[in-house]
């Protein structure tokens, strides 16, 4: 009975001496056991990177009593609950982050000094978990920080990659990709379920079987592979609430297979197991596209099928009707990748639940929402049919079936237009006849959501216009955001502390438009000299780093003008390097008087190209040959430095963002689905040089564009530009610059010819020529604006102030109450 049950409960907690403590005494005792039983070395014998090992486990155990907490809480009140599906997380290092959500960084700092150890350098030995690409992958992290601050009841699943996004290194100026194995040292950050684990079924045939009468159609699969699960606690900021991300690892199940054990293949039957290990391995490390690649697709259903016996386990355990599913279920499909969860969730109800196609169908449609990062038509994901049909052959039929019951709606709707009709449908015909997981979403989510209001104005006018005429409340837009704990609190405490102070408050941390407060204080000559200390120490910080990594060694005194993110014709790095070449073709044309006005520059670029991308790896050859000349040029000196920082990753961005003064975000407009880089600068004070696209535009809002440098074509523009082609206008500078590397200025001649075609007048689809000049101008004011150093700092105190709305906590919040129907489920202390 409930006595007995209370009265056991309570001895336990008593013999367990109550929850961990967090006063520094104990935390070093805790350090200490760790060392000894977990680490297994002397206490008395161990290096910074055990140490780091000892403290993390120690975290571990206080976030794991959170996690349970909040778990049995939500299982107690059953509140409806978000599944965020994605099959990218970039999650980054998770000891600082973690400390400081727990709200006991000061006590830990404390603990580990006196056992004399620095946290700060203990926390430098943490590897990234780097289990995504860029800015999707970055962003669902993000939302994973604010779900579990703001209570919210949600889990995040995804798959567990063995290597991670790979390593870049520069072996003279080419990017070369080493493998990410992250998990070599072990990982204090995950707990392994191995009672938690599913079959996932692939291949086989369907057959005909009958029902009480009826003929109905079941899959038999030809292979089974087991998920395990890997759970990743997330803790929420000053709250109990720990959230849960479970990632899925594939091992071979332990189904024998028979006939190969008893014909004596013993070997090669174990070697086949091992195969399907490998389905979980790799992260593609391509931003977009994947067309067409089975082991992509073998990823997607792994992770997919696993998430939902999960989530259905889960419901039916504390529900017995499916019709409220839609009560207690929203799930989340982040961009297309999981998209396949729409034919699986129809298998699982009509073909093992045993309900009616339409009543399933109808549940479906109440219980998915979309949110789609891309901006082109092109970039949108389609499978094959053959290859889906013969991984899972099922499922192909469930398509072809939802769109024959969509076909047969829209005709009612539109008549027989039969251009539209094969727009709108979720098969393509062609040359390969294939599967558009876009459509597939849309037709089945409640709620297709872009991630700027300039996107989902481009979704609705274009790349979904047939769509959005047929169902307008469906399509919304939910502005991006980022986190303030990680973009501020972790990376950058000396603003923090800055912040805190002069808005006399912390409540900030959960409530990011109380930066808006700043601006009482941009006249303030105090606040204002404090502000600029801070920007000074973070420069000092970043320019240590990019003496160590390059041997450049870089003036504080210069502007540090950075551009980091993926490499991508779009983003335009290559008409960063331009401009960069200009600048330094000016400098050396120009007589040496003038030069004493010249504002200093250290130009800061990074980032990764995928690795079949050669452009994109074309632009950091250039990048480097250019730099190469620029530094090794002792007549310019300290005027003009170019770095590229390698590897860049979610531990680089920390460092290299709040040391940034002014940051590049170069994407011809109407390619940015939203940015999210752009919004860490501006909390972090760095003022934006930036082209009116994605974001941005709602950043001008916020900030005004006084306070920004904006530059080139607008959306409006663009494709009569492009119209134009041989025939468009593009300035004198930028012919020149062009012809300097086509003449080997910088060297590799012929390595470089086929990008400067790229941009060769009537070949450039970016517009980087037609945009050089207005470019140039920004810049021209940026250079202007700094060497007032009083206005430039107003300009980067407004810019903090108004980076308010662009907190994933506001991001998440909009998604609770309108997408997701979902409300925060606190655990109580
Ligand atoms: O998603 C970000 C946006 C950004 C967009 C990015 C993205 C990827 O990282 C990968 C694929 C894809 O289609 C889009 O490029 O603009 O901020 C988060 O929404």
């Amino acid at each position: 009975g409930f006595g007995e049950r209370k009265a056991k409960a309570e001895r336990m907690f008593s013999l367990m001496d109550g929850f961990l403590k967090n006063d520094p005494f104990s935390l070093q005792k805790d350090i200490l056991h760790h060392v000894e039983y977990t680490v297994a070395r002397s206490r008395f014998n161990f290096d910074d990177y055990e140490a780091y090992q000892a403290l993390s486990h120690s975290v571990r155990d206080r976030l794991i009593e959170r996690w349970h907490d909040t778990h049995t809480y939500f299982k107690r009140t059953k509140p409806k609950r978000l599944y965020f599906l994605s099959l990218e997380f970039l999650m980054g290092r998770s000891l600082s982050n973690s400390v400081i959500n727990l709200g006991i960084q000061d006590q830990y700092a404390e603990a580990l000094s006196q056992l004399g150890f620095e946290f700060d350098v203990l926390a430098e030995q943490e590897g990234d978990a780097a289990l995504g690409n860029g800015g999707l992958a970055r962003f669902s992290a993000c939302q994973m920080d604010s779900l579990a601050t703001l209570d919210y009841p949600a889990w995040g699943y995804g798959l567990r990659y063995e290597y991670g996004l790979f390593r870049q290194i520069i072996v003279d100026g080419f990017q070369h990709e080493q493998p990410d194995y992250w998990l070599n040292f072990g990982n204090p950050w995950e707990i392994e379920r191995i009672h938690v684990t599913y079959e996932v079924k692939f291949y086989g045939t369907v057959e005909d079987v009958d029902r009480n009468g009826e003929k109905h159609e079941v899959w038999i699969p030809g292979e089974t592979v087991e998920a395990v699960a890997y759970d990743n606690p997330i803790p929420g900021y000053g709250t109990r609430n720990t959230i849960n991300l479970r990632l899925w690892a594939a091992k071979p199940s332990n189904h024998f297979d028979l006939e190969a054990y008893n014909t004596g293949d013993y070997i090669n039957s174990i070697v086949n197991r091992q195969r399907t290990e490998s389905i979980s391995n790799v992260l593609y490390p391509d931003d977009r596209s994947h067309q067409g690649k089975e082991m992509r697709l073998k990823q997607q259903y792994f992770f997919v099928s696993a998430s939902l016996q999960d989530i259905i386990r889960r419901f039916k355990e504390a529900h017995n009707n499916f019709d409220e599913l839609p009560e207690k279920v929203a799930l989340h499909l982040n961009d297309t990748h999981p998209s396949l969860s729409i034919a699986e969730i129809m298998r699982i109800l009509v073909d093992e639940e045993q309900l009616d196609w339409n009543k399933a169908w109808n549940i479906v449609c109440k219980i998915f929402s979309f949110t789609t990062h891309t901006v082109v038509a092109e970039g949108l994901e389609k499978i094959p049919t053959d290859l889906l049909g013969s991984l899972l052959p099922r499922h192909l039929q469930i398509l072809y079936k939802i769109n024959s019951n969509f076909m047969e709606e829209l005709k009612k709707r539109i008549g027989l237009d039969y251009n539209r009709l094969s727009r709108m449908s979720i098969v393509e015909e062609g040359a390969v006849k294939s599967i558009r997981m876009a459509n597939l979403s849309i037709i089945c989510s409640h709620t297709v959501n872009g991630v700027s209001k300039l996107h989902s104005d481009t979704l609705k006018m274009r790349t979904f216009k047939d769509f959005y005429e047929l169902w307008p409340e469906k399509f919304q837009y939910t502005t991006n955001g980022v986190t303030q704990r990680r973009w501020i609190v972790v990376s950058n405490p000396s603003l923090c502390a800055l912040l805190s102070k002069w808005l006399g408050t912390e409540a900030w941390i959960r409530n990011a438009d109380l930066l808006t407060g700043l601006r009482d204080h941009v006249d303030n000559t105090g606040f204002r000299h404090e502000w600029k200390m801070v920007k000074r120490l973070n420069k000092m910080r970043l320019a240590e780093y990019i003496e160590t990594m390059s041997g450049v060694k870089v003036s504080l005194d210069a502007m540090f003008d950075v551009q980091v993110k993926r490499i991508h014709e779009y983003k335009r790095q290559l008409l960063n390097i331009f401009g960069i070449i200009h600048r330094y073709d000016c400098l050396k044309n120009m007589d040496k008087n003038d030069r004493t006005k010249v504002v200093p520059r250290v130009c800061i670029i990074g980032g990764k190209a995928a690795p079949g991308y050669e452009i994109a790896k074309k632009i950091i050859k250039l990048c480097h040959a250019v730099a190469e000349k620029i530094n090794n040029d002792a007549d310019i000196g300290d005027l003009l430095k170019l770095v590229f920082i390698p590897d860049y990753n979610v531990s680089v961005a920390e460092m290299v963002i709040p040391g940034a003064d002014l940051s590049q975000h170069l994407s011809t407009a109407g390619h940015e689905a939203s940015g999210t880089g752009s919004m860490k600068f501006l909390m972090n004070g760095c003022l934006l040089l930036a082209t009116a696209d994605g974001s941005t535009v709602e950043i001008i809002e916020e900030i005004g564009s006084d306070n920004l440098f904006l530059f080139g074509a607008k959306v409006q523009e663009v494709a009569e530009l492009r119209e134009k082609g041989g025939a468009l206008k593009v300035p004198l500078q930028f012919a020149r610059v062009l012809r300097m590397v086509r003449d080997g200025y910088f060297g590799d001649k012929d390595y470089f010819k086929s990008l400067c075609d790229t941009v060769e007048v009537g070949n450039d689809f970016y517009l980087l020529g037609s945009d050089f000049g207005s470019y140039l101008e920004a810049q021209a004011a940026a250079d202007k604006a700094f060497v007032e150093p009083e206005k430039w700092t107003k300009m980067s105190i407004l810019s903090a102030a108004g980076s308010g709305r662009f907190s994933s906590d506001r991001t998440i919040r909009e998604y609770a109450e309108r997408t997701w129907k979902i409300d925060p489920c606190q655990c109580p202390f």
